[in-house]
């Protein structure tokens, strides 16, 4: 399907009101008119407005026939469908797929810079070539041309053995372009590759900015080859993202540390978002000066309920990056969220016991926005049971285990249908100097994100009840009492 049939027949909003009934669709993160989404591509605030691109299957629910979508916001929050960006050019080094890549201003002209994927071998897609390729937009980012010289980058650094190579990252310092590009050095680990330029155009290889280590599985594994990474400078430290490849965890982690003569030497590390959903992530540097991150949430179903739902993946919420004076990286939800709350009920000092009690106050809970202050008295584990069902035959727990510091998402009786392979997400979450916790919680549809204290740890799960009625938000303490000092709900509006 060519960019000019899908700006001119396509039917955005007809797609989205098709979709309307499924309550599993998120109301107010963003989702791709319809079919498969992934990676966030591209992010930029052009002329006052937030661009999102974004990988997109225009055929289906599946991965497969990459193109770029395009949406466009004013508040990060409502979003406006604009025609596909970018889609596959037969005999060409994009010929499957545009695959992921960034968006930079180079002296007034708006410029993708992303990875071709082209397919070597009829038979097996793995055989294939990714490279780097350019396209410019001459119409305020509509309509974007490829470059007639892609692949820009035509190789891998000459003698390099790599097991993958994808996945441009640009910045500028003053007149010189800088780009890493994801890969990993066999048996070794994931690396990114830092290359030099003055035009774009015109690269020169220097040397990998960091390598990981394959063998290492604490406290997280770093995988064989790094996807979308991403270089930046943030509150007087630089930080590294990169998302992890393959055969095991997929999740996404940052090196926080020095950069001083085109070296970076980290010393601090973490995972962006303690569950299996969040992957891929992009940010970018606002006109006030805030960086905002967006990933990819994956489904966690099976393929044969994507195929059903006709489409598949969102954006997370928009979360804003700070880094604190060790290197933590922070993320908290960005303001303008806010904008969407609707009815609101407070509550003070709830008793929480293990027979859980209701709190909606009749509110409805699937589309919600909690935040919840806990003290734990002697509980052993205390939090939320959310997408609750009336008899308490769904439920989706939201709890702290005091004993070992961790926040965990239990799915194991999310759904009364099946249980997700990995029931339970969870990861290290150490109390406030106050030894209380706060808990930011956002739910919509099939969507739990979790923000944490002081926004040092995230968690995002994806949850599919069966039930209608399973929207009930209770309280529920294990092992002993806590109280929930305070506790904020607010119905949340859809965008859609
Ligand atoms: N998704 C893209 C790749 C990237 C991966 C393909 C990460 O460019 O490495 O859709 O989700």
């Amino acid at each position: 399907m060519s960019t000019e049939r899908q700006a001119s027949e396509v039917d955005f909003t007809a797609m989205r009101a098709r979709l309307r009934g499924d309550w599993h669709r998120p109301q107010y993160h963003f989702t791709a008119p319809a079919n498969w989404m992934n990676d966030p591509n591209g992010l930029i605030q052009w002329h006052g407005v937030y661009h999102m691109f974004y990988q997109y299957n225009p055929d289906g629910p599946l991965h497969g026939n990459i193109h770029w979508g395009h949406a466009a916001s004013t508040d990060l929050v409502n979003w406006e469908d604009w025609p596909v960006a970018l889609a596959p050019t037969p005999n060409s080094p994009d010929s499957h797929g545009c695959y992921s890549g960034c968006a930079v201003d180079h002296n007034g002209i708006p410029t993708f810079i992303y990875s071709g994927n082209k397919r070597l071998s009829e038979t097996d897609p793995t055989i294939r070539e990714q490279r780097t390729c350019i396209a410019t937009s001459a119409d305020g980012l509509r309509t974007w041309t490829k470059d007639p010289g892609n692949p820009v980058i035509p190789n891998v650094p000459p003698g390099m053995a790599l097991v993958q190579y994808r996945d441009p990252s640009a910045w500028r310092e003053g007149d010189t372009w800088y780009q890493i590009t994801g890969a990993g050095f066999p048996d070794v680990g994931g690396t990114v590759l830092l290359y030099r330029s003055d035009d774009l155009r015109h690269w020169e290889y220097l040397h990998p900015l960091y390598v990981g280590d394959v063998r290492r599985t604490e406290p997280f594994w770093t995988g064989i080859m790094w996807e979308c990474p991403q270089f930046f400078a943030l509150d007087g430290t630089h930080i590294l993202i990169i998302s992890t490849w393959d055969h095991g965890p997929k999740q996404t982690a940052y090196f926080a540390g020095d950069y001083a003569g085109l070296r970076f030497t980290p010393h601090r590390e973490g995972l962006l978002d303690l569950g299996w959903s969040f992957f891929a992530p992009q940010s970018f540097r606002d006109d006030t000066g805030r960086r905002v991150m967006f990933g990819w949430l994956r489904e966690e179903r099976e393929r044969d309920a994507l195929v059903a739902a006709g489409w598949a993946g969102a954006m997370s919420l928009p979360r804003i990056l700070t880094a604190g004076s060790d290197g933590t990286l922070m993320q908290a939800p960005a303001p303008e969220l806010q904008s969407l709350r609707g009815a609101h009920v407070h509550l003070e000092d709830v008793a929480m016991t293990d027979a859980p009690g209701d709190v909606l106050d009749g509110l409805r809970g699937g589309n919600m926005e909690i935040i919840a202050e806990f003290a734990a008295d002697d509980a052993e584990r205390f939090g939320l049971s959310v997408f609750r069902a009336l008899d308490g035959s769904e439920e989706t727990r939201i709890i702290y285990d005091r004993a070992r510091q961790e926040l965990l998402v239990d799915r194991t009786r999310s759904r009364a249908d099946t249980v997700p392979e990995r029931p339970v997400v969870s990861g290290a979450c150490p109390l406030g100097a106050d030894g209380r916790l706060r808990l930011h919680i956002f739910l919509d549809g099939s969507i739990v994100e979790v923000f944490t204290n002081d926004n040092t740890a995230c968690l995002t799960a994806r949850v599919y009840p069966t039930r209608p009625d399973s929207t009930g938000v209770a309280l529920v303490a294990e092992g002993g009492r806590a109280v929930a000092q305070s506790l904020d709900l607010w119905e949340l509006a859809s965008v859609w």
